[in-house]
């Protein structure tokens, strides 16, 4: 189909930082790569300091800058609002776009808590009568090796899924001296690493088996209980505030866990694992997965996104073994359209993978996964893992969507 042809999707972003950064690369990319129903125009970016948004427009690709999401929300030019804010604003911008009849794209996890994650999933549940869509923005079920994975578990290859052994290991704010950002305070971010990383791992292998996380007994820790201000509200690189002569002056109370580690029972009668820390040193974006079934088992590593190690013990014992897929063949999820086979891709492909799915669903008028209510389901768990560590480890169960 030529582009003249296409349905448009005009977007408007709220939010131009590491997850904007991302967002942007993925829109500017997709109708590129993938021969999509629908062609994206980058209408505006949203952003409150003048100066800044002005310059993310111009260096991310968005044809306009504006001051107030509001004024995105409002505009007959724009069909979806993505956000890609602290977590604080989730529930007050897609409430909004909801009601102005926009689709919605919301980065993860869905809210703070669960009360404001209940109120955008009942919102959606509204405005999808009226043909309006809306997805929560993990990314990783769009790594090709995660759907790959995902598709031996709906094949039978793993035959019943006994364990699920799920890590989440960052080291970005090991030193004490790490300024107090805002993924560091409750009110902004709902949570630490349990929500900023632990709920891509619950997302993840909820997604792969096809079960839900039914109970936990949970620990959090928080390291580090007070830190230096931030100079500005800065991201994962930032630095501390200092006086002229480089001392720090005034330091904040650290609100969320640095830490939080869960077992947990799994609806279809796996048991798992979970451990989500920005404290271990030397692993800077380690995501791994390990699946055992009674049929063989399966594992991801996020370093080694390109790969999926597969056991299969129904093969003779002098065969078995774990082998390494290289997931760059063209049957291979979301791969016919990138690189000739061995040609690997990277981090960012699974946000224009993220994009190419959700157009195809408001094209298509279904609805995109995962769907508000996926990510009700994911904050639901994050809150039963804060209320058994708050309860001494107590065994607690994930409460109803
Ligand atoms: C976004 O998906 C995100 O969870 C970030 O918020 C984390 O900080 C990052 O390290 C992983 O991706």
């Amino acid at each position: 189909m030529s582009t003249a042809d296409k349905a448009q999707l005009r977007v408007g972003m709220v939010g131009y930082a590491f997850m904007g950064a991302a967002h942007s690369q993925a829109w500017r990319t997709v109708n590129r790569v993938f021969d999509l129903p629908a062609q994206v125009t980058m209408v505006a970016v949203a952003g409150r300091d003048r100066g800044k948004v002005t310059e993310a427009a111009e260096r991310l690709g968005w044809a306009e800058a504006v001051t107030d999401w509001r004024e995105l929300v409002s505009r007959d030019d724009i069909d979806l609002i993505d956000i890609c804010t602290p977590g604080d604003s989730h529930e007050t911008i897609a409430l909004a776009a909801l009601a102005a009849g926009k689709h919605v794209l919301c980065e993860k996890p869905l809210a703070n808590n669960v009360a404001e994650a209940r109120a955008m999933a009942q919102a959606a549940a509204t405005a999808r009568a009226s043909g309006v869509r809306t997805m929560c923005g993990f990314n990783y079920r769009r790594v090709p090796a995660v759907a790959l994975l995902r598709r031996l578990v709906e094949e039978g290859r793993l035959g019943d899924i006994r364990h699920v052994r799920a890590t989440y290991l960052q080291d970005w704010i090991t030193d004490p001296q790490f300024p107090l950002v805002w993924r560091l305070q409750k009110d902004l971010a709902g949570s630490g690493a349990l929500g900023d990383i632990g709920a891509h791992i619950v997302d993840l292998t909820q997604y792969v088996t096809g079960q839900r996380i039914a109970g936990v007994s949970a620990l959090t820790e928080t390291f580090v209980k007070r830190r230096p201000l931030p100079s500005a509200s800065a991201g994962l690189s930032a630095s501390p505030a200092g006086d002229e002569a480089g001392a720090q002056t005034a330091t904040g109370e650290v609100t969320v866990d640095d830490a939080a580690l869960f077992l947990a029972r799994l609806d279809g009668g796996a048991v798992a694992t979970y451990e989500a820390t920005r404290f271990a040193t030397g692993r800077k974006n380690g995501l791994r997965v390990e699946i055992n079934g009674s049929l063989g088992s399966a594992a991801f590593d996020l370093e080694r996104l390109n790969e999926l190690e597969f056991y299969d013990a129904t093969v003779p014992a002098t065969r078995q073994g774990f082998t390494r897929i290289l997931v760059t063949e063209p049957d291979h999820p979301y791969l016919s359209a990138w690189w000739p086979p061995g040609h690997i891709i990277g981090y960012e492909h699974s946000f224009t993978h993220e994009m190419r799915d959700l157009i195809e669903a408001v094209a298509g008028g279904t609805d995109p996964r995962p769907s508000f209510d996926d990510a009700l389901q994911v904050q639901l768990v994050l809150d039963a893992v804060e209320r058994s560590a708050a309860a001494g480890s107590a065994w607690t169960t994930v409460d109803p969507a």
